[in-house]
């Protein structure tokens, strides 16, 4: 190889090597789907990309409020979702729930991975009768051939069971990635508290129970709710200190005015120093 083919050589292998670093770079900075609640709705972006999608969560409000994607069926409007939801239905017909961030405390942030379909969406907190009080806010998930966002690989899984949760190891403090899991085979949903210096997990029931009367007994600090489809498989990354925890799943059981919680579906515990 004469000199100039060298050179040319080298020259071709920087610009392979610096296109596939520019691009590489371009699929590491696609923004994260943004999601702020306040007491009076929901700021997000109108369009989202189909696929594996990292999404984050902020509170602003003065209230615990979630973030429950749901898929609309053809046909169905976001008043007529709203409507059938003002009349009781947990499940309005044909609507799918796509999970979202759980229940998250005032100032608290959260973040996730999840897949997303082509279709019409609402964002909606089921907190406190919020879902018949505060609008929803409506976006539309395209088919652009984006590729998936790439969700860190997972410290612990976390697997929701029909009435448990199952952790393969145990939290520790620090940044941790949870994929969470849904064996069931009904549907779950995970919220994480941190509970304060001398609360328990009692103390944490019964207020939920009691909507939220009384002062908190824990920081609500977003988790993943459920989906329609329980083979999907969610990520949450969190930042953890040392002390007590709770997963509690609110879901209702059928046909009854209890949650899962209440028939065993909450786990205290503990992140170590
Ligand atoms: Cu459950």
């Amino acid at each position: 190889m004469n000199i100039d083919a060298t050179r040319r050589a080298i020259v071709l292998a920087v610009c392979v090597l610096s296109f596939a670093c520019q691009k590489q770079t371009a699929e590491k900075e696609a923004p994260p789907f943004r999601i702020v609640a306040t007491d009076a709705g929901f700021e997000a972006p109108d369009r989202l990309a189909a696929g594996l999608r990292h999404i984050t969560f902020e509170n602003r409000g003065s209230e615990i409020h979630e973030g429950m994607l749901v898929k609309l069926p053809k046909g169905m409007s976001a008043d007529d979702y709203v409507a059938a939801v003002k009349k009781g239905s947990l499940f309005p017909e044909g609507a799918l729930d796509y999970s979202g961030p759980g229940l998250t405390s005032p100032g608290a942030k959260a973040e996730m991975w999840l897949r997303v379909d082509p279709g019409q969406y609402i964002i909606i907190c089921w907190n406190k009768g919020h879902d018949k009080t505060t609008p929803v806010h409506s976006f539309t998930v395209e088919e652009i051939g984006a590729a998936d966002d790439r969700p860190p690989k997972e410290d612990v899984v976390m697997k929701l069971f029909d009435y448990r949760f199952e952790l393969n190891r145990a939290l520790r403090k620090g940044v941790q990635t949870i994929r969470v899991e849904t064996p069931g085979p009904t549907m779950h949903e995970v919220d994480i508290y941190r509970l304060h210096n001398g609360s328990g997990v009692e103390d944490l029931k019964r207020w939920r129970k009691q909507h939220e009367s009384g002062s908190s007994p824990a920081e609500a600090l977003g988790g993943a709710l459920d989906s329609h489809d329980i083979r999907r498989v969610v990520w949450l990354r969190k930042e953890f200190v040392p002390g007590h925890y709770v997963l509690h799943c609110e879901m209702p059981v059928t046909n009854t005015k209890l949650t899962h919680a209440d028939v065993g579906m909450v786990r205290e515990i503990e992140i170590k120093e």
